[in-house]
């Protein structure tokens, strides 16, 4: 087999956004455009020879060529060994987890995550670091500054590898294994999680709907609810993974888990539901008749936590992203445990992981996860939830009421404009960044505003620094509301706008969500 070295002319728009590099598909079909990225990833982290790295991802259209691309790259960059999951496919937890386990110098993932799949829809790739995390904003600008510049990339010309048959062969110098993608990972849920109890409840009755929306996780929900944890068959819906996801977008929420949504709503609703994203890191909560938004979900499973043999130590810290409400940092300040507010996207809590100053990690934007590995984590979240269900006996509805009881409720809600003009999204951006320093003391909607800044951040452990990650106008009554700019779109911009208002009192916490915020 030949190594063959071409010249790339460099490509000025593969700057990684919030998670990784993402394009339409097409983009990506562009001659020279993945190999452009995937030589920026290996040069930028200097060199892969003699180095092992993980590559999979959430099986969407061109997953499997790109997977190939990867290998054969790597054997050409002089790598020692690829572990690939079984046809290219890992969740990105998974992934995180086999880069942890195996000690490996990083991994390669593919996924546009829940933005739609197929050769007019989303493609991406991003590298994860030897620690499982995503590659740090100083890596991810290396990556760029080297893919955008003129250069040449290097391939092992060859047949396509099978990446169908478990285990190892080797591709010129390379070893290239393929791996169960789910074996590994459901190993570790074992050791986080009471799966014993959980079964119990699953045997005296409990019923659960999981929607994996055609996407990643439909094999590992399977392996693990249903038959490592006995939940009954057809409790996972939409299984089988799909390069298009069924022509859906694999986001769990409300608007697009619509399905999943209207049992759970209606009469003889299952007692629990959950719904996971193309690659397998989100996850949406609902219980009979209860929806519970991320920003809940990860303050009652901060609560909760030590219900799980994993977490019966106690937690080190909450972290939470800065839209987010500020429900887990009540929980934080009530276990005498730290709270952390940093930048929307997982790489921000990498280093609080690492270092041991956080346990537990959430979003938003349907992410939750914990320090056993270094991206959020669907099923993880699904676990726990479950977990903590069997262990207080209570129902989903029980658990949250409780906590408003106990913490007060934070009213959320997260409003996006979408394929808005990049230019008008980024001048709109620039006249309120101007206007900051004037708005503490004026009124907006008869509300006074007290606070006014565009986030900041300092990492507490590498001091590094990242600016202007969003801006943030605080009211009088403890009300907020953020604006930002999506890192992952990939037409035009999206603009995010995050409001939340907290409410101590009980008799006043079941009011509608817009109801609430409308004021
Ligand atoms: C969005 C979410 C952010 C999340 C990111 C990646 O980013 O807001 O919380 O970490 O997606 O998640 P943005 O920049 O579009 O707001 V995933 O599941 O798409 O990898
Ligand atoms: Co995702």
């Amino acid at each position: 087999m030949q190594t063959a070295t071409h010249p790339t002319p460099g490509f000025a728009d593969q700057k990684p956004g919030t998670s990784g590099l993402r394009k339409k598909t097409r983009v990506f079909l562009t001659p020279m455009y993945l190999e452009t990225f995937v030589q920026a990833i290996f040069d930028a982290t200097g060199g892969a020879a003699g180095r092992t790295y993980v590559v999979g991802g959430d099986g969407r259209y061109f997953n499997d060529r790109a997977v190939q691309v990867i290998v054969r790259m790597a054997a050409a960059n002089g790598a020692a060994r690829v572990i690939v999951g079984q046809g290219g496919i890992l969740s990105t937890p998974a992934a995180s987890h086999l880069i942890r386990l195996r000690g490996t110098d990083g991994g390669i993932i593919l996924s546009a995550s829940h933005n739609p799949g197929g050769i007019d829809e989303d493609f991406g790739i991003k590298f994860n670091m030897p620690n499982g995390g995503p590659a740090p904003e100083a890596v991810t600008e290396a990556i760029f500054a080297r893919a955008k510049a003129p250069g040449e990339y290097r391939i092992l010309e060859g047949q396509d590898i099978d990446l169908n048959t478990l285990g190892e062969t080797t591709l010129g110098q390379m070893v290239v294994e393929v791996v169960d993608p789910v074996t590994d990972y459901a190993a570790l849920m074992e050791t986080l999680f009471d799966f014993a109890a959980i079964r119990s409840m699953f045997a005296g009755g409990f019923r659960m709907r999981f929607d994996a929306m055609h996407a990643v996780t439909g094999p590992y929900a399977t392996e693990i609810l249903e038959r490592r944890l006995g939940a009954a068959p057809g409790t996972v819906i939409n299984k089988l993974p799909l390069p298009d996801f069924g022509g859906g977008h694999p986001d769990p929420n409300p608007t697009w888990a619509r399905v999943l949504m209207d049992e759970m709503m209606g009469p003889g609703a299952p007692d629990f539901g959950a719904a996971s994203d193309g690659d397998g890191d989100r996850n949406m909560i609902v219980g009979a008749g209860c929806y519970v938004s991320p920003s809940d979900s990860l303050a009652v499973l901060a609560e909760h936590a030590a219900v799980a043999p994993g977490y019966a130590g106690g937690l080190k810290g909450i972290a939470r992203s800065m839209p987010t409400s500020g429900a887990a940092d009540r929980v934080a300040a009530a276990l005498g445990i730290p709270a952390f507010e940093t930048p929307t996207g997982w790489k921000f809590f990498g280093n609080l992981l690492d270092a041991g100053r956080a346990t537990i990690c959430g979003e938003e934007s349907f992410g939750t996860g914990s320090d056993h590995v270094r991206e959020k984590d669907g099923l993880w979240a699904v676990l726990l939830w479950l977990n903590i269900l069997a262990a207080t006996g209570k129902s989903v509805s029980t658990l949250l009421a409780d906590h408003w009881a106990r913490f007060g409720r934070t009213y959320y809600s997260r409003h996006d404009y979408e394929a808005v003009d990049k230019s008008v999204a980024d001048a709109l951006v620039a006249d309120l960044r101007a206007a900051l320093p004037g708005l503490p003391g004026q009124s907006l909607s008869g509300m006074t505003i007290a606070s006014a800044d565009d986030f900041a951040y300092t990492d507490p452990v590498d001091g590094s620094t990242s600016a202007q990650q969003g801006i943030r106008i605080g009211f009088a009554d403890g009300s907020r509301l953020v604006l930002r700019l999506s890192g992952t779109g990939t037409e035009g911009a999206t603009l995010r706008l995050y409001l939340e208002r907290y409410e101590p009192d009980p008799a006043r916490q079941a009011a509608e969500v817009q109801q609430a915020l409308a004021r």
